[in-house]
């Protein structure tokens, strides 16, 4: 496969950019070789800057449920565009947009648009703060929430990519205040509450963890979040960002039947454009600014082009029963993936919650970010660079996510299938 055009632009990058790229795990460092660069997208597929197609399990890491350049996506960014891309002032169509992630989201009364995940769940810590008046922050291991100052600490994601356990640079007396907790571990959460209850601002959890490669909540375990942090008047907090809208239309706490104090959103409420945003009941959310005094702002905060994206995306999900659509799909897929490591004997552990995914490369039965640890990178690393060959990508990671659309066909799954049992062949030798 030709990917000099990459190579030409990757020196390029490097010279003006950290490590030539603007997010660390885009840089390919822990599945080696250089990244590609791409230049278009539609539906399924990616094509880079060599003319290389590929089929794309990332799907810019979660928000394209109906694929690249949706239709109707494009029509309204473009319409909204030509009526002015910013105004730094209010719209209709955040109230369109905040009304139906109110009617969709079980715990979100009011809603606040910001511009990123990692906004999202900042501004929430700071309005559990301000809300409790207490300063502690409780987190699990491999969890990770954006790079925010209280939350890099033991976080999964780009920092599990590269082996990076701590960020230099977190003021010590920040991070003092956060808790790590290893996921799924409801005993341990129990104890830390019967001691530190009184001090503890919130808990926050991915209530599915999809930054450590896709891990699942044990049965039960949610529940004990909800019930620790109600009897310590602290606030639970789920961080959506990758859930939202992509387990079910009112996220992993609608599916778990659990409802927390704070939701985080962020991708597909956007629509693939830059956004987040957090909400609560109306009591907490109005501790934020202008009505309360916890102060947050943010001049492209609510911003017609990612609202305009974002109404048509949940338009979409709306009007199709698209969850049974990717249930299917990502059935197909993953039983498909699965049956090629048994019959090669790769040890592997799949897991899946309807379109999220992972397969981490280990023999180790996967619950927490300890047992992720202990997956074989190097494999993935051959395993990765194996599917790149016959154009399939996934997340250069094993400790990321993988995501189906509802725009794969059948024939590209079983394409797909058909990839990875020659990539895990190449692997083993
Ligand atoms: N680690 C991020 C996703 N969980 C990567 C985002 C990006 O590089 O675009």
């Amino acid at each position: 496969m030709i990917k000099e055009k990459s190579s030409i632009l990757y020196s390029r990058a490097k010279k003006v950019m950290p490590g030539g790229v603007n997010s660390p795990v885009r840089a390919f460092n822990s599945v080696g070789g250089e990244p590609i660069f791409i230049k278009s997208a539609k539906g399924s597929k990616i094509i880079d800057v060599d003319g290389n197609q590929y089929i794309d399990y990332v799907g810019s890491w979660g928000p394209l449920i109906f694929g690249h350049a949706h239709p109707r996506i494009v029509e309204a960014v473009t319409r909204q565009s030509e009526m002015g891309t910013s105004y730094g002032a209010s719209t209709e169509l955040e109230i369109e947009l905040a009304e139906k992630v109110v009617d969709a989201v079980p715990s979100i009364e009011v809603v606040r648009m910001v511009n990123s995940g990692t906004e999202a769940v900042m501004s929430a810590l700071r309005l559990a703060r301000g809300f409790t008046g207490r300063d502690k922050i409780v987190k699990f291991e491999g969890c990770y929430h954006g790079h925010g100052d209280s939350l890099l600490v033991k976080a999964g994601s780009g920092l599990a990519s590269l082996g990076t356990p701590e960020c230099p640079g977190i003021v010590s007396c920040l991070a003092e205040k956060t808790l790590n907790l290893p996921f799924n571990d409801a005993g341990a959460v129990s104890n830390l509450f019967q001691k530190e209850g009184a001090d503890i601002a919130a808990l926050i959890v991915e209530p599915i963890a999809g930054n450590m490669g896709v891990i699942p909540p044990k049965p039960g375990f949610l529940e004990t979040l909800r019930e620790e942090t109600k009897k310590a008047g602290a606030l639970l907090i789920f961080d959506e960002v990758i859930t939202g809208f992509r387990v079910s239309v009112g996220g992993a706490q609608k599916l778990f039947g659990v409802t927390p104090d704070i939701t985080c959103l962020g991708k597909i409420i956007g629509g693939g454009l830059p956004v987040g945003a957090y909400g609560g009941c109306k009591e907490v959310m109005d501790h934020i600014s202008p009505v309360g005094s916890v102060y947050q702002a943010g001049t492209l905060s609510g911003n017609p082009l990612a609202m305009a994206a974002g109404n048509v995306m949940l338009d979409l999900l709306s009007e199709s029963n698209v969850y049974d659509l990717l249930e299917e799909k990502s059935k197909r897929l993953c039983s498909g993936l699965e049956k090629n490591t048994k019959d090669l004997g790769v040890a592997t552990q799949f897991t899946r919650v309807g379109s999220m995914f992972s397969n981490f490369f280990t023999d180790q039965v996967v619950k927490n970010f300890e047992s992720v640890k202990t997956c074989d990178t190097e494999f993935f690393k051959r395993y990765f660079n194996g599917l790149l060959d016959e154009n399939i990508y996934i997340a250069p990671s094993q400790f990321e996510a993988g995501f189906m659309s509802a725009i794969h066909s059948d024939n590209e799954i079983d394409q797909t299938i058909e990839a990875s049992f020659k990539a895990l062949k190449a692997a083993q030798s």
